[in-house]
């Protein structure tokens, strides 16, 4: 028995309360290493009397990684607070492990009541709870800047003509939130019910992440009566409305820092940033290529998104009182926080109890890159953009850099870092306005774009769609995926807009099997570059095949009603899955 392997944390991923009275409880251990593992559980105070260590019952595998199984247990408590250990069994022995290690098996071992791991008290107050609408939601993320030009009367001077050109960094082509009130029935008929803005605040730049005032809508983008409106309307569509809270760092316009610049260590903000040294302007002492020291931390190395000082309690006042003001005067539903992993947790948890005191399900999306496991304890984000998760499945499908078994293990990793409410709620998105755009990354090839979005869209989460792929729109990375938006009918490709929608669609429809169901990857061939799972809840089965070869067919016998599906050929005894296909059939048993 590989010991080094074994990895249980109560109150954790590992063990946790999912809803007020069930417990989950997982434990990991080295990949195929154990035959069975039991949990043996019962109440603190009744372990003498009832004896519950002679009893114990079986937990389930639910995920296998190239170096792990992981088990699983729910459990309910009748007096809401539950010890328990596991009973190990390999082929050689069985042994004892709880909160104080590993035992032989003995009556000695089990009736010891601290051997045991402990939820001393089920606390709905600690559970980690997540929005039940993010569940049902497909996000649409929104660049406003180059979404729909609805008014020319608040374009800048310099602006551009829509689509005439490719994007450079600091060009401008109009887009405002008039546009996206002119677009709402597009994104209704296309199934979106949330919308993910990237900065609307007035700010200097096209993509309004160096904000001047967090309490003005950019004059380019309209008014606050507009973005009113905006919200109104997108809610009578059920099209919930997340924006992007930009708290890392400011503008170098905005007025704290330019008091700062003026003033010097006399400046009453100079406790608002993070300065080494003064003068803090830019490009003489500030940081200029080459300069030997940083005068002032700033976003990455760039002098124009100075860092704010969130420990400081005038700065968390004031971003606690931005956060409330758009939730309390606008009815906003969620936020997205910029560079979060690079803002203090202490803020992190105020921010939590100020946004949810205002509306019990709001949801709060970090933007992190990398394992988040330290912010989703139920006291700061709900999730976060889930690029770690999302990254596989490209480097998979698009890529084609790992293996069938390296894609289920590199996920089933990602699932077992957080709680299950968890991983309902996070973020998939398979591109960004900080990333090349799908289509581009496959080349232009859209079968294998289609195949990438299916995938995701039947994976636990809620799936975005980054504007303009519905109509297949290409886009290398930053500044060049944030091309306008085609408009232009004859430049629209209507096939890719009528996939999409179905996509949404499937994925409206059987929501609560992929949010809910659990996940088997049943069929890795590696040397084919095939994939299939199954979600399975209650009497309902997802079967799902991908055919990742760039030659081969797959040849299946015909199951179930396929209910969704792309390059197969169906006859009543056979499917045939052609490269690039997939098919997902839907079982019910009665
Ligand atoms: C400009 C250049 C970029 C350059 C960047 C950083 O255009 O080519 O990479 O500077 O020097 C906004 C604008 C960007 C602008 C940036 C700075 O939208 O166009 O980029 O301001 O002026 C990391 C952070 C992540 C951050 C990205 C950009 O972890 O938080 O870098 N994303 C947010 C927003 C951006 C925004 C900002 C932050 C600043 O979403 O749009 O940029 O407010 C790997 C790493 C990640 C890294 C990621 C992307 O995966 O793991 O940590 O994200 O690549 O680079
Ligand atoms: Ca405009």
């Amino acid at each position: 028995m590989e010991k080094a392997a074994l990895y249980h944390r109560p109150e954790s991923e590992y063990a946790y309360l999912y809803d007020k009275d069930t417990m989950h409880i997982r434990l990991r251990t080295k990949r195929n290493d154990i035959s069975n593992v039991k949990l043996i559980s019962g109440d603190p105070y009744l372990i003498h009397e009832t004896k519950w260590y002679n009893h114990s019952e079986n937990m389930q595998i639910i995920a296998q990684t190239e170096d792990y199984d992981y088990w699983f247990i729910e459990k309910i408590a009748d007096f809401k607070r539950l010890q328990y250990a596991f009973e190990l069994t390999d082929n050689k022995e069985r042994v004892f492990y709880g909160d104080r290690g590993l035992f032989e098996m003995t009556e000695q071992a089990r009736m010891k009541a601290e051997n045991y791991f402990r939820l001393p008290y089920f606390h709905d107050i600690d559970r980690v709870k997540t929005p039940e609408w993010v569940k049902k939601t497909v996000w649409y993320q929104i660049f406003p800047e180059r979404f729909d030009n609805g008014d020319t009367t608040n374009d800048p001077d310099n602006v551009l003509k829509w689509g005439s050109k490719n994007p450079d960094r600091d060009d401008f082509f109009g887009g405002d939130l008039q546009g996206v009130i002119n677009r709402l029935d597009h994104l209704a008929d296309l199934g979106i019910n949330g919308i993910y803005f990237c900065p609307i605040f007035k700010a200097s730049s096209n993509h309004k992440y160096d904000t001047i005032d967090y309490f003005e809508i950019d004059p380019q983008f309209g008014t606050k009566e507009l973005f009113k409106e905006l919200v109104e309307k997108a809610h009578e569509k059920g099209i919930k409305i997340m924006l992007d809270a930009v708290f890392n760092h400011t503008g170098y316009y905005s007025k704290e820092w330019l008091d700062v610049v003026e003033n010097g260590e006399k400046s009453k903000y100079k406790d608002w940033f993070h300065i080494n040294r003064y003068p803090v302007e830019f490009g003489k002492n500030g940081n200029f290529e080459g300069a030997t020291t940083i005068a002032y931390d700033t976003f990455a190395f760039t002098p124009r998104m100075p860092k704010l000082n969130t420990a400081n309690p005038e700065v968390r006042e004031y971003l606690l009182k931005i956060a409330k003001y758009w939730i309390e005067k606008f009815d906003i539903d969620a936020w997205r926080l910029d560079v979060a992993n690079e803002v203090d947790h202490h803020f992190w948890k105020a921010f939590y109890h100020e946004t949810t005191s205002l509306k019990e399900d709001f949801y709060i999306l970090g933007e992190i890159w990398h394992s988040s496991q330290s912010w989703l304890n139920g006291d700061e984000f709900h999730a976060v953009m889930n690029y770690a998760y999302t990254e596989t499945i490209i480097n998979y499908f698009v890529k084609k850099d790992i293996s069938s078994t390296k894609l289920a293990s590199g996920l089933y990793e990602q699932l077992m870092l957080y709680r299950n409410q968890t991983n309902q709620v996070m973020f998939n998105c398979l591109d960004s306005h900080d990333t090349t755009r799908l289509l581009t990354l496959c080349n232009g090839d859209k079968d294998l774009a289609k195949m990438t979005l299916a995938f995701t869209f039947l994976q636990q989460g809620s799936p975005c769609i980054y504007y303009g792929t519905e109509y297949a729109m290409e886009g290398e990375n930053d500044p060049d995926c944030r091309r306008c938006m085609v408009w232009e009918e004859d430049k629209q490709d209507k096939e890719f807009y009528e996939f999409i929608k179905e996509l949404i669609q499937l994925r409206h429809n059987e929501q609560h099997i992929i949010s809910y169901g659990s996940l088997d990857f049943n069929l890795l061939d590696n040397d084919k570059n095939i994939v299939g799972f199954k979600r399975v809840l209650d009497n309902q089965e997802l079967i799902a095949i991908f055919n990742n070869s760039l030659t081969e067919n797959i040849d299946l016998d015909n199951k179930e009603n396929v209910v969704f599906s792309q390059n197969i050929v169906l006859d009543s005894e056979k499917v045939i899955i052609k490269p690039k296909g997939f098919v997902l059939y839907k079982k019910c048993y009665r």
